[in-house]
């Protein structure tokens, strides 16, 4: 190639950050020293970390020790004065920083330590590529690489987008297979609306509706199966029935539903929601929703595991539209991929949606398809592993092609520090 003496003679190139096996791959284009490679791609991206509660004392030593390594780390103001008592911070230090950091936090007093092990779980359950598998009762949900695609079929005669088209066990069935057939990786039954208003349905009704639908598919099916389903009653007979995972839009709050859970060793969705169905859009008003949905979520997650849950079981959703504004639900969709620092799969359920309506202009739920696709690929996108969806066909042709992408993205580095390099341990 002649020499360029143009304006983009260095053909200056801010390389697209996806995984590291991309930078490796770049350092290695340059004929570099191989050791280098795994040296720098360690420094090639920041990973800013917002943590919550930082105690007074501990948080100038915190900065200190991130200033140490190179990185950096903001908290209050008030800190300097004594006027808090405590403090959220960013931080800011590369993959390689962070390494540093890690054990030098590790000898502090002040909480430093555990904050350090949390910083450490999430930096790799953020960075890492997560749990192979889903595993319910008896039906294992493969995970990865693309978003595994959760059909949805609801036998309810009210619910927004597909009320009253499979209140009939037969109807219910015929849909289930035939998302199947389309690729559904999944079923998700439900017999309870959940639009915001829906009226409550009792547990009883609820079973009356589910139980032959369920019986039905289990048996013609392989595909692994779900319940959404608020009732711990209605879950632990589901299970029996073989069921193997519980999508519980309350996010496993009651008690009995954890014991259920925990009792006999199903999967479950947490989903973040504020209230009930009936309640929940009087509750949208949030100081900062991505903080409020994560603190949540990861409240939910700890008290699950303490009533023994493992979280192996787990899979976390944010709970699209359930009491969120519209501006609220894109904000959460936008910064999805923060979901996974919390180390568990991350669910959404977008189909259909009101939200898509207000970001499209389409009143229709069936005019919003296409915005549930591009919804489900921006997901996959930011590392979510399941995308729960009326539209199954659109979404697993759509997910094909990124996950073709995503295998061109992720060719491997050619030598050995390369692939070392790319696949980082803190
Ligand atoms: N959305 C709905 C129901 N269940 N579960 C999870 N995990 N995530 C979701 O976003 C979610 C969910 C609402 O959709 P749909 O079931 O179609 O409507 P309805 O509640 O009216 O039956």
């Amino acid at each position: 190639m002649p020499e360029s003496t143009g304006r983009h003679r260095f053909a200056a190139r801010v390389l697209d950050w996806g995984p590291p096996t991309e930078v490796a791959r770049e350092i290695e284009a340059t004929e570099s020293d191989p050791e280098g490679v795994g040296i720098m791609v360690r420094k090639a991206r920041i990973y800013p970390v917002r943590v919550e509660g930082v105690p007074l004392k501990a948080a100038p030593l915190l900065k200190q020790e991130l200033l140490a390594v190179g990185g950096d780390a903001a908290h209050a103001r008030g800190v300097a004065d004594h006027s808090v008592a405590s403090s959220p911070a960013v931080l800011l230090a590369t993959w390689g920083q962070y390494q540093h950091l890690l054990p030098k936090l590790r000898r502090q007093p002040f909480g430093l330590r555990p904050l350090a092990d949390e910083l450490e779980r999430a930096l790799r359950a953020y960075a890492g590529r997560g749990p192979v598998e889903l595993v319910g009762v008896r039906r294992p949900l493969p995970l990865g690489p693309r978003p595994r695609v959760l059909g949805v079929v609801n036998i309810t005669p009210d619910s927004f987008s597909d009320g009253g088209r499979f209140l009939e066990p037969a109807a219910a069935l015929a849909e289930a297979e035939r998302l199947v057939a389309e690729g559904a990786d999944a079923i998700d039954l439900g017999a309870e609306s959940t639009r915001p208003g829906a009226s409550p349905v009792a547990p009883e009704a609820e079973w009356g509706r589910l139980a032959p639908v369920l019986a039905a598919v289990t048996a013609r099916l392989a595909v692994p199966v779900s319940v959404d389903t608020r009732h711990a009653e209605v879950a632990r007979k589901a299970i029996d029935a073989g069921a193997d995972v519980i999508n519980d839009v309350e996010g496993l709050r009651d008690p009995a539903m954890r014991k259920v859970v925990a009792e006999t060793g199903a999967a479950a969705i947490v989903m973040h929601m504020r209230g009930t169905p009936a309640t929940m859009q009087r509750e949208t008003d949030y100081e900062d929703v991505r903080r409020e949905v994560y603190r949540a979520l990861a409240d939910a997650v700890d008290l699950a595991e303490a009533d023994g849950v493992p979280a192996s079981k787990l899979v976390v959703d944010p709970g699209l539209g359930f009491g969120k504004t519209p501006e609220q639900s894109l904000e959460l969709l936008a910064h999805v991929g923060e979901l996974r620092s919390l180390g568990v799969p991350v669910a959404i359920g977008a189909s259909r949606k009101s939200f898509l309506g207000w970001a499209t202009g389409e009143a229709e739920p069936m005019a919003r398809v296409e915005a549930g696709v591009a919804a489900a690929v921006y997901a996959a996108e930011h590392g979510v592993s399941i995308v729960r969806t009326h539209d199954v066909g659109p979404t697993v042709r759509a997910l094909r092609l990124w996950e073709r992408i995503e295998t061109a993205r992720r060719a491997q580095p050619r030598s050995g520090e390369g692939r070392a390099a790319a696949d980082p341990q803190l």
